[in-house]
């Protein structure tokens, strides 16, 4: 084969975020933008000649066309073979597991994730290593410094053959094999859960279940798994038909976007017992019982202090890592159970050394991720399948459960507000200011709140000791409050400032109590040690998660 060798000018842009390179679908479209980020990539993997790589996405808007220009520059880049999910669709969980299955050099995941998708909408790239995970900082520097002096990729002039048709085809001597992009996935599921019992649950006649997919990737896994292997009935199967621009929603499944299953949940009546969404990519959860919502910070702290009840976790589990602005309600858990918590940056690429050096089992995050060392990616129905299973065992409500939680463990009361879409120079205008407060800050009292400790927080990575700094600033209190304050990664315009406020409270009488007026006098003293209102003239965060 003779590739053909293409001229192309560099991109100073095409640096990957909390997880891969999100940008609307525009940038992606425009001349050699995808090709260039491509050929980065490639040209950072040593061993890529003759290699076996995983490819497929979330079925929105532009993944097939990617995916055409993508097999090309894989064949004319030497890669051994392509196990392509049919039709594009892998979600990010079963691409995952399918680089570890089968033992590939890694992945290329095409997903913006919860971001939305359409023509206005966002695109996204994302390169997995060889142990199914985001690849690591080292890596994503690295593809970052090659987009800078690119000067060439290398695409194959042959067409490619359709991909919706399972099998193998060649493209020029690459194999591609087509495969069934649910089976691998939902044969893990089956090999954790005890789908028995969820069956016996889920037919029962006073259980009512609903799960929504929001016109995302997870709708034929959900399909596969709950409906024919667990038997819910197709009605419980919400918005299952993937489509290119979600329907024209917000694929996140949050407490504001997931809409409809929200209010079939806070129902005067007839509401289900049981309630969950999952994202664009498949990667996040959230989890509703009636008139009830589980924070995804609580849902970690309850699937770890139950993991024994799962067949896979009968023998307990070996430690816990949480993000760092997660909550601390899963280091109550770890301490009773004698195991580490440990603390990582945002992002689930941190999780990755700790998974495969056995430090921990679960591991989760506040932004509706949970996940554990079967795969190297958080899991979306991995956590729904984790509830439907704890309810099977418990014969118990989402509500009980959480509540006879906080009962034992305390709860830890949080929210998360987000200024969205701020110009750049404002975000970095205030996140300067709060590093150059950081020093004053310890000793000093602010009504009931005296703050222990400030600072900006760098994480070690206790098995490379890669260090990655500045990760988010906390000012932790003396009663264990807590205000962070760190920039999103994910974003596509502009900057999104993010407040985690969170705090504790023992006391069960005082579990019941609203959320942000519970952390409101932590709100008001983070809008004004942030200078907020001054900086960006903004009264109110954009969104409240
Ligand atoms: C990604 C990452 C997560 C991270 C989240 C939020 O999720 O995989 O690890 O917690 O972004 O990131 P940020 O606060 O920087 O926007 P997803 O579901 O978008 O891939």
């Amino acid at each position: 084969m003779n590739p053909l060798i293409k001229k192309t000018q560099p991109f100073n842009d095409q640096k990957p975020g909390t997880s891969g390179l999100r940008k609307s679908v525009k940038y992606f479209k425009a001349d050699n933008y995808l090709q260039n980020f491509i050929q980065s990539i490639f040209n950072c993997l040593d061993k890529l000649e003759g290699s076996t790589l995983v490819l497929g996405g979330d079925g929105r808007y532009f993944n097939r066309e990617a995916i055409q220009i993508i097999l090309r520059m894989a064949a004319a880049n030497g890669v051994g073979k392509v196990l392509l999910g049919q039709g594009g669709i892998l979600s990010t969980p079963a691409a995952s597991h399918i680089i570890r299955k089968y033992e590939a050099l890694g992945g290329i995941l095409l997903t913006a994730s919860h971001n939305p998708g359409g023509p206005d909408g966002d695109f996204g790239v994302k390169f997995n290593i060889s142990n199914g995970g985001p690849a690591p900082e080292k890596l994503t520097n690295a593809i970052f410094e090659t987009s800078r002096q690119l000067s060439e990729y290398k695409i194959a002039e042959a067409q490619v053959s359709p991909i919706d048709k399972l099998g193998t085809f060649t493209l020029e001597e690459m194999p591609v094999e087509v495969i069934d992009p649910v089976k691998d996935y939902a044969d893990l599921m089956e090999s954790i859960f005890d789908f028995e019992k969820i069956r016996e649950l889920v037919a029962a006649p006073d259980f009512n279940a609903c799960f929504d997919a929001m016109n995302a990737v997870t709708g034929p896994y959900a399909e596969e798994i709950l409906g024919k292997r667990l038997g819910m009935d197709k009605h419980a199967l919400m918005n299952t038909q993937p489509l290119m621009n979600f329907g024209g929603k917000h694929p996140d499944p949050n407490l504001t976007t997931a809409r409809q299953l929200v209010a079939k949940m806070y129902a005067p009546k007839d509401a289900p017992q049981f309630g969950a969404a999952s994202d664009g990519d498949g990667d996040r959860h959230m989890i509703l019982g009636d008139y009830f919502f589980v924070n995804p910070s609580d849902s970690l702290a309850i699937l770890a202090a139950n993991a024994r009840k799962i067949p896979a976790y009968q023998e307990g589990i070996k430690g816990i890592a949480r993000s760092m602005p997660t909550s601390q309600a899963a280091d109550k858990v770890a301490e009773k159970l004698g195991i580490h918590c440990y603390e990582t940056p945002t992002g689930w690429k941190f999780f990755g050394n700790l998974l495969d050096h056995n430090e921990i089992t679960f591991c989760g995050e506040e932004s509706f991720g949970g996940g554990a060392d079967h795969i190297r990616e958080k899991d979306g129905l991995w956590a729904i399948l984790f509830w439907l299973n704890l309810l099977a065992v418990k014969q118990d409500s989402v509500e009980n459960i959480v509540r006879k939680h906080w009962a034992e463990y305390g709860r830890n009361y949080y929210s998360r507000h987000d200024y969205e879409r701020l110009p750049t120079k404002q975000a970095d205008e205030i996140m300067r200011h709060l590093q150059s407060s950081l020093a004053l800050l310890p000793g000093t009292q602010f009504d009931t709140l005296r703050v222990e400790k400030a600072d900006d927080f760098t994480y070690i990575d206790p098995i490379d000791h890669s260090i990655s700094e500045h990760q988010g600033i906390r000012i932790i209190f003396d009663n264990g409050s807590r205000i962070i304050y760190r920039l999103s990664g994910t974003g596509t315009e502009g900057a999104t400032l993010r407040i985690y406020l969170e705090r504790y409270e023992a006391d069960i009488r005082k579990h019941d109590l609203d959320i942000q007026e519970t952390l409101s006098e932590l709100i008001e003293l983070s809008v004004k040690l942030a200078k907020i209102k001054e900086i960006t003239q903004k009264d109110q965060p954009t969104a409240i998660v």
